[in-house]
């Protein structure tokens, strides 16, 4: 089998821990050859990061709050050391702990402002600080793709200010492909079905949910994070030329189902 990603770089933003969809993301990355460049949030989590870079043959773990826009100029300034730059995966999302449990109508505006800037402004920050990279080549062209959730379009309990956010994050891939479709850079996202990743731990009744889609989806299962993975490498791989501005839902059919 020839590998899907052989002479690409590949820039992955949002590996936490070993159960992070984006672990398994630069999983699938690795298996195709690609050269793999991590990201971490802050200080805290270099440590970790850089060891499951190493597992994962990262060339480069960058230290970036996406919330910082120095730690986005310094990231910037970092790819100019690469020869090139293919794709970018934005895997990040955050809300506060109290606005996912209490009813939608009491979330404050620090708490909208917070989910949408790390859970959706990130995805336009990160696409600006790395475009002028992957349109810097001989040809040029790359594959931007960032995780949302049905929860953008459907009304899921307690994902509240999140289902806001990824219906933001979702516009923003649009207007992304709008702007960049001319310097070949395609701009999608991948509606994973839930994960028992640590953003969804201690989410509550998330076993419901596993088991909702295990009952109802057309597969009668849930998706594995490496189906999320293999997912990533056909939109960043030549395969997924023709793609862009799209959400590819990777859910076992869940949302198209009605009862
Ligand atoms: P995760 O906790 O492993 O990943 C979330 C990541 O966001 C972490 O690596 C964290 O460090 C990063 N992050 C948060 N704030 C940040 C900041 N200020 N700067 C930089 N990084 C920051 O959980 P996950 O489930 O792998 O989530 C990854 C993406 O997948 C998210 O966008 C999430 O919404 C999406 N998603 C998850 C599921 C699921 O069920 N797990 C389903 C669909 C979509
Ligand atoms: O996008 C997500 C996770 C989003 C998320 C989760 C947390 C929990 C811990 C963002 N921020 C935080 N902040 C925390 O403090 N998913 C798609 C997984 C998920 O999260 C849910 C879900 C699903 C599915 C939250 C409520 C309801 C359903």
């Amino acid at each position: 089998m020839p590998q899907l990603l052989e002479g690409k770089t590949a820039l992955i933003l949002g590996v936490a821990n070993r159960w992070s969809l984006a672990y398994a993301i630069a999983q699938s990355f690795q298996r195709e050859g690609a050269r793999i460049l991590l990201t971490y949030q802050g200080e805290r989590l270099k440590k970790s990061v850089e060891d499951l870079g190493a597992s994962l043959g990262a060339a480069r773990v960058f230290d970036c709050d996406v919330t910082k826009d120095d730690d986005l100029e310094r990231l910037s300034r970092e790819l100019e050391a690469e020869e090139r730059l293919d794709a970018v995966v934005h895997s990040i999302a955050f809300a506060s702990a109290e606005d996912l449990s209490r009813p939608f109508v009491e979330t404050s505006r620090d708490g909208y402002l917070l989910a949408h800037n790390i859970s959706a402004y990130s995805l336009v920050a990160v696409a600006r600080a790395c475009a002028p990279r992957m349109a810097a080549k001989e040809t040029p062209g790359g594959a931007i793709m960032t995780l949302t959730y049905l929860g953008s379009e459907r009304v899921m309990p307690n994902y509240n200010v999140m289902g806001a956010a990824k219906a933001s994050l979702e516009a923003c891939v649009r207007y992304l492909a709008g702007d960049l479709g001319p310097n070949n850079i395609r701009v999608n996202a991948i509606s994973a079905g839930p994960v028992k990743t640590a953003a969804a731990r201690g989410v509550k009744d998330f076993s419901k949910m596993l088991e909702a889609v295990e009952a109802r989806s057309p597969m009668r299962r849930n998706v594995t994070p490496a189906e999320v993975g293999d997912t990533a490498v056909f939109l960043a791989s030549d395969l997924g030329r023709g793609v862009t501005g799209d959400v590819l839902f990777v859910d076992a059919g869940y949302h198209i189902t009605a009862m």
